[in-house]
């Protein structure tokens, strides 16, 4: 039994159904954790979250922004952008019970792990933890999240897209699930700056990515995963913070990741 993490799939399916077969994934046994942003960008988001789905008893998923994004448009009936692509989705036969399959998923999850040596425990995330933030208050913000979300998608969708916080508040309803799924760097207060989308090297002076100093959430979790931050490829510079998201849908890789040993397996993307 192993459990894999794998990056922002983005609908890629070819590259998605490639890792499984290279890690020999088998649902009977093994868990895939999936760090958000499974749909959007990339051919193939109906296949990718139909094939979820169907094996949807051994997986562990985080929302991101696209999965947002999408159940917006779903919910309050609004127009997908030039660059959305998972129309599809939309007017698929079984589109509400894939976005409502959606909604019921976590924003922050952990899970123990048993490693050769010893039990570890794992959390996910798509973007990113406020720094003090214990692991206790995220997943339990996380499931009042989902609540909301699940007990009136279009109020709660409308509202986290408007965010009508005056100043940010990473625990309102908004303002945490903008933190989980948007965050890359963050002022000195630890306070997001959902502007900034390039890499580590050329961070403007005064912002900081937002795990580079010390996470409170990291005082209950051995090893971090997220998504999200492409530009990073895959590295944080931070032994037990591990960046998922090596741009498959940009024509880079699906990363992999086997959390008990810490091994990658790496698929090309055969996007352009
Ligand atoms: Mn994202």
């Amino acid at each position: 039994m192993s459990n894999y993490a794998v990056g922002d799939i983005q609908g890629c399916f070819e590259e998605f159904k490639e890792g499984l077969k290279l890690i020999n994934f088998d649902k009977s046994k093994d868990f895939l954790w999936i760090a958000g942003d499974l749909i959007n960008r990339g051919p193939d988001s109906l296949k990718v979250l139909n094939y979820i789905i169907s094996i949807k008893d051994s997986v562990h998923i985080v929302l991101g922004n696209h999965d947002l994004h999408y159940l917006n448009c779903f919910y309050n009936n609004i127009e997908p952008n030039d660059h959305d692509t998972f129309e599809s989705l939309i007017h698929a036969k079984k589109a509400e019970e894939m976005a409502n399959y959606l909604l019921s998923q976590h924003f922050v999850f952990s899970k123990k792990i048993q490693t050769k040596k010893k039990v570890k425990n794992v959390g996910m995330v798509h973007a990113g933890i406020p720094r003090d933030m214990s692991l206790k208050k995220a997943e339990t913000i996380s499931k009042l999240n989902s609540l909301k979300l699940k007990n009136d998608p279009k109020k709660s969708l409308k509202a986290i897209f408007k965010n009508n916080d005056k100043i940010f508040n990473q625990n309102s309803f908004c303002g945490s699930i903008n933190f989980f799924t948007r965050v890359r760097v963050v002022n000195k207060k630890g306070l997001p700056d959902f502007s900034y989308k390039g890499g580590i090297k050329n961070i403007t002076s005064g912002l900081t990515p937002w795990f580079s100093k010390k996470n409170k959430v990291m005082n209950s979790l051995d090893y971090l995963v997220f998504g999200h931050w492409a530009a990073l490829e895959g590295k944080t510079n931070i032994p037990n913070i591990k960046a998922l998201d090596t741009g498959c849908c940009w024509g880079k890789e699906l990363t992999f990741l086997r959390l008990e040993d810490k091994k990658e397996f790496i698929i090309k993307s055969k996007q352009k």
